[in-house]
């Protein structure tokens, strides 16, 4: 019989919370109660660096007064207005606005809420693109090993981390994988892109003679893959999955969910690798991970296929409650002059060279097997413990935050992206407290 048990005041028991160790985490909490700029506030009073960026998204810093103020402001002016047949002008103006920072190429924006929903919304416009054009046998898609695209089924179908799938039944049928590109025998302590690899796009040719061009929809990748510790494309890689892409009619899809809003030194990793995909997933940076927000990018190409028909009927059966909200919307522009006022991606870009230098002067530390960097991105590689896979990383994220520094940990690798303000001092700050938590850690 269920106990008749109110919660106590500060109970943690009720709420379950996600991608969390949570028998863990409510023995010993770690609570944050307060950010600004480079830091987290804990509950206990202590000041955290943070070194992620929360988790990926706030690529501004905390609470800038900027962003603050737009979401307070339009809170009070206009809260909600309907998604569906009607609009409000800053969702239009956020639109806009994104189409003049993405790469040349991609002129329409679909909102989401999230990571996961964007690509929910990728997947789907890709097979009823092909459908709008007279293809509709178009419907497989591809993914990649070790790729992360969100935890909808959409996602962890053609996503590659084994954990996110497993539990989860069958998943969407028609989904095949590229092989994922880290060749540690390789490529291990390869500063920015690594040498050896390119020929893994070629796989996709593979998969197209197995199943035939004309029943593939689209190939999704992370053009950086983070989630699942950073790994880079090799040199050459995505130029050949754009060909080979383009030649077979396949949509190119960038989940960009990461590697978008200066991550890597240009507003989209797009940009910065010069090659540009057929569609884009967005989130996290847009509104600096304040208010939950996504969007999907795509060329004129894909919406237009969709702009045919009688004019009174809608053109594609999806769209959220909350696409475009009005407050998201306003701390989406906010947060885009955040950006550019400050000129943050270029500060990236900058800032990169002593971010790499800093993050590979830990190789031959205690456990470390591996260092990868592109960015204001870096991961740093750890030897797992015996039979015990994630036990060494985690360890090294509790103590990092006992010593004060906010680092994230997949696998047995550390990950860390700093919000773009950060200053040199605390590169060093966060790096040479990693190095002391690797040196004392079992
Ligand atoms: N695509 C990519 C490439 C992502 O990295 C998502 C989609 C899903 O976004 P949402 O907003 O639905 O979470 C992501 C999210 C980590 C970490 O520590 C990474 C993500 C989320 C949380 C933690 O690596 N990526």
């Amino acid at each position: 019989m269920a106990l008749d048990r109110k919660p106590a005041p500060n109970d943690l028991d009720a709420f379950w919370m996600p991608f969390t160790a949570n028998r863990q985490f409510k023995k010993a909490p770690r609570m944050f109660v307060a950010a600004k700029d480079m830091h987290y506030t804990t509950a206990d009073g202590r000041e955290v660096l943070d070194g992620t960026a929360g988790l990926w998204c706030c690529n501004a810093g905390h609470c800038r007064p900027k962003i603050t103020e737009a979401i307070r402001k339009q809170a009070g002016e206009l809260d909600y207005a309907p998604a569906f047949q009607m609009g409000h002008p800053i969702a239009f103006e956020l639109a806009n606005r994104l189409i003049d920072i993405a790469p040349e190429g991609m002129e329409h924006v679909f909102y989401t809420n999230s990571g996961s929903e964007s690509v929910e919304t990728a997947l789907k416009i890709a097979i009823a693109y092909h459908r709008a054009r007279g293809e509709g046998q178009r419907t497989r898609l591809i993914g990649r090993e070790r790729g992360y695209h969100g935890v909808n089924f959409g996602g962890i179908s053609v996503g590659g981390i084994v954990s996110n799938r497993k539990h989860f039944g069958t998943l969407l049928a028609g989904v095949d994988h590229l092989p994922h590109t880290h060749l540690p025998d390789q490529n291990a302590y390869t500063r920015g892109q690594p040498e050896h690899g390119a020929n893994l796009a070629d796989e996709l040719e593979r998969i197209v003679a197995l199943h035939g061009a004309e029943t593939i929809a689209a190939v999704i990748v992370e053009p950086m893959a983070g989630s699942t510790g950073v790994l880079l494309p090799p040199k050459g890689y995505l130029e050949k999955l754009r060909a080979i892409t383009k030649k077979r009619g396949i949509l190119l899809i960038f989940d960009e969910v990461i590697t978008g809003f200066g991550r890597l030194g240009s507003a989209f990793a797009g940009q910065h690798f010069g090659v540009v995909p057929d569609m884009m997933t967005t989130a996290k940076g847009l509104t600096n991970g304040v208010i939950p927000m996504g969007a999907v990018m795509c060329s004129a190409e894909v919406h237009d296929a969709f702009m045919q028909g009688p004019e009174h009927m809608i053109e594609l059966f999806h769209g959220y409650t909350y696409s475009g909200n009005p407050i998201a919307s306003a701390a989406g522009i906010a947060t885009l002059d955040t950006y550019k006022e400050e000129g943050l991606f270029e500060r990236a870009a900058e800032l990169a060279p002593y971010w790499e230098e800093a993050l590979h002067s830990l190789k031959g530390t205690r456990h470390v097997i591996d260092i990868r960097n592109m960015g204001l991105i870096g991961a740093v590689e750890l030897a797992p413990i015996a039979g015990e896979p994630t036990k060494r990383a985690f360890n090294a994220f509790l103590k990092a935050y006992e010593k004060g520094i906010l680092i994230r940990t997949t696998g047995d690798i550390i990950a860390m992206s700093p919000p773009l303000i950060i200053e040199k001092p605390q590169i060093d700050q966060l790096i040479g407290t990693l190095k002391e938590v690797l040196e004392t850690l079992e």
